[in-house]
């Protein structure tokens, strides 16, 4: 289990992996190893085409990798496959299963990460008992397609509104990243700037860097 102090944390580099950027002979267990030893402070496994048992497979993998690390790691959408492989928790969306009854199903002790894109969404999420909130796609993405985008002022506003971490979502890159400072959010999350990197544990280290200097500046 871990503190509300360290899930704040955490949130500083959220990766996120999608195995579409795998290149070929590697696994995702292979490259995630690499975006967690250069530094990445929380794993979500988010695969939306895999089917169920290789999702299992995949997820049972990862989490002995950040457990190893004493790094949390949440599964996306799925409630079944992260309580089977002993995950910290489980990652939904707005369309996903109501907050408050996944809250139920995962106990009190794992953590529950809802995405929001509004004040409205965040305040919802934070009283179905979310421990954070994701929020975007601040910068355009190709990653969702249905993400819309928003401004720092709206980020602020969201962060404002609610006492658990925010973590930033959508787009977010090495060239981009400083445009956050002042919103005051968490961290950032992150999928194709890591895993679509030429070198996903250098485009780690480096995030890394610039997501410190980000919300040092706040
Ligand atoms: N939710 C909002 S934007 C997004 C998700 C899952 C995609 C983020 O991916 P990327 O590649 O970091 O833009
Ligand atoms: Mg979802």
């Amino acid at each position: 289990k871990f503190t509300r102090d360290e899930i704040r944390r955490s949130m500083l580099l959220y990766a996120i992996s999608d195995r579409t950027w795998l290149k070929e002979g590697e696994s995702l267990a292979d490259v995630c190893r690499r975006v967690l030893d250069s530094g990445a402070t929380f794993l979500q496994i988010r695969e939306k085409d895999l089917e169920p048992g290789r999702f299992a497979q995949e997820a049972e993998e990862l989490r002995q990798l950040c457990q190893r690390r004493n790094v949390p790691f949440v599964v996306n959408d799925s409630v079944e496959i992260a309580l089977s492989c002993g995950s910290d928790g489980v990652h939904v969306g707005q369309s996903d299963l109501r907050g408050r009854d996944i809250r139920a199903l995962i106990g009190p002790d794992r953590i529950l990460g809802i995405s929001a894109g509004t004040v409205a969404e965040a305040k919802a999420a934070q009283e179905a008992g979310a421990d954070y909130i994701g929020v975007g796609a601040v910068f355009g993405t190709s990653t969702k397609k249905d993400a819309r985008n928003l401004t720092v002022e709206a980020l602020r506003d969201i962060v404002r509104a609610v006492s658990i971490p925010v973590v930033a979502i959508g787009g977010i890159n090495a060239g981009n990243i400083a445009q956050l400072k002042g919103s005051n959010v968490d961290g950032v999350a992150v999928i194709s700037a890591i895993f679509g990197a030429e070198d996903p544990g250098a485009a780690t280290s480096q995030l890394l860097a610039l997501a410190k200097d980000m919300v040092a500046a706040h």
